[in-house]
């Protein structure tokens, strides 16, 4: 049992890693006792809000890394977490980082 929790304990992100996001991530939050990236966006309207997500589908299918979502007509709430992980990870990290440069 040890095992496999020392293998999820190395792919989370170590608390100078944490630190590095918080400070590269703008307007992302580190919420849930630090397993989760969370950030909000608000478009014109529904259609710029599902392009948004259609964009950010792409990215995650091409990372093979998926957010849990919801969508509000113009409201996009994105929270990211590793779940084979139990954790945040750096594919949180790099994810995130390109949702960010979408908008
Ligand atoms: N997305 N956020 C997230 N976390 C995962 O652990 C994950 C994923 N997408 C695909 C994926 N894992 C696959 O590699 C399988 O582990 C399900």
């Amino acid at each position: 049992m040890l095992q496999v929790e020392e293998a999820e304990m190395a792919d989370k992100l170590k608390p100078d890693e944490l630190a590095a996001a918080r400070s590269k991530l703008r307007g992302w939050t580190i919420e849930n006792g630090e397993t989760q990236l969370k950030r909000s966006f608000k478009f014109k309207d529904f259609s710029e809000a599902f392009g948004f997500m259609s964009r950010v589908a792409l990215l995650a299918d091409k990372a093979d890394h998926h957010p849990d979502w919801s969508n509000s007509y113009n409201k996009v709430e994105i929270v990211l977490s590793t779940h084979d992980a139990g954790g945040l990870t750096q594919k949180d990290v790099d994810l995130a980082g390109k949702i960010s440069a979408l908008v």
